[in-house]
């Protein structure tokens, strides 16, 4: 069913606990958590608990999550102290993206100088 975990998806492994992570925030719907191979010196990852497999895929779905998962993006930066300088929400969509694992998700970019445009 739309939404339900996925046995083979290293996200709802986070989410349930089952592989571990850095968490830095969690909310009713969203976790976040520390990118393992981290491209800033904040890079934070904020999903949904649902298992969606894109952002936009979830927002067509569930839109409160999303705006939760935004809201969430924003907090992260504010608790980072990243928020001043400015910081990047990404949402890679689509192999040809970057994109590579398939439950949607945001990054939390900041504390470098960040360029225009990405990669
Ligand atoms: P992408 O937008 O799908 O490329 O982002 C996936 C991110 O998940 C990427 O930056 C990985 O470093 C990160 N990640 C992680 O934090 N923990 C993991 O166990 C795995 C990937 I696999």
């Amino acid at each position: 069913m739309a939404g339900e975990p996925q046995t083979d998806c290293l996200f709802c492994k986070i989410v349930s606990g089952d592989i571990p992570a850095t968490i830095v925030r969690e909310s009713d719907t969203t976790v976040a958590f520390r990118d393992i191979n981290p491209q800033a010196p904040t890079h934070v990852l904020v999903i949904p608990k649902v298992h969606y497999p894109d952002a936009a895929t979830l927002a067509a779905a569930e839109p409160q999550i999303a705006a939760d998962v935004l809201r969430e993006a924003g907090a992260v930066a504010a608790d980072e102290k990243v928020d001043g300088s400015g910081y990047r929400i990404i949402l890679n969509t689509g192999s040809g993206a970057g994109q590579t694992v398939f439950h949607a998700h945001a990054h939390v970019l900041g504390g470098r100088g960040l360029q225009w445009p990405p990669g």
